[in-house]
């Protein structure tokens, strides 16, 4: 891959809290739609309520914050037995705002997050694109478990929410950002 300029890094660096933003976007327009008794409901099978789904994903980012830009504040973990819609929408925010600083010092050069440790029984991989990727492929793949779950206790997410997360351009405006020309 060729060698990026200090101006290309700088943009990865803001590309990827732009994306990240976008996918707490998507997380947030979720359980802002949410049926209230879907939050806690018992699914059918041996699966978690979609409750400890959005709490694992919070305590999941603390953890990568912690082991991966200990310089960073950590956010407070939540508590899945007794966490609210609105405790978890401001938990995930905050959590959120971590993980955009930290992908922004992994990616814009400066080398003040040098690598990515998801776990610490994981090997550490050094800090790249494939950090962003990975936070954002489990993200997704907790989304589609919350929007699968909804549907199964026949209390699925309205259109406006399970088709609202693919409209990137919007979710990047409510982020502040703006749609990359080409
Ligand atoms: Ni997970």
């Amino acid at each position: 891959m060729a060698a990026r300029g200090k101006k290309g890094q700088s943009q990865l660096g803001q590309t990827a809290a732009t994306v990240f933003a976008a996918n707490d976007r998507m997380n947030q327009m979720l359980i802002e739609h949410l049926d209230e008794a879907a939050w806690t409901a018992k699914p059918p099978g041996k699966v978690r309520p979609i409750v400890a789904i959005f709490t694992h994903m919070h305590n999941v980012r603390c953890k990568w914050v912690r082991l991966s830009a200990p310089h960073l504040q950590v956010p407070t973990q939540l508590n899945r037995a007794r966490c609210t819609r609105e405790q978890a929408q401001a938990a995930l925010a905050e959590s959120a705002a971590r993980c955009v600083e930290m992908l922004t010092e992994a990616l814009d050069g400066s080398g003040r997050v040098n690598m990515f440790s998801r776990d610490a029984l994981a090997p550490s991989w050094p800090a790249g694109v494939e950090m962003l990727c990975y936070m954002l492929a489990h993200e997704a793949h907790h989304r589609g478990q919350v929007i699968m779950l909804a549907h199964q206790l026949g209390l699925a997410l309205p259109y406006k929410a399970s088709d609202g997360i693919w409209n990137w351009e919007k979710l990047w405006k409510e982020c502040g950002s703006h749609l990359p020309l080409c």
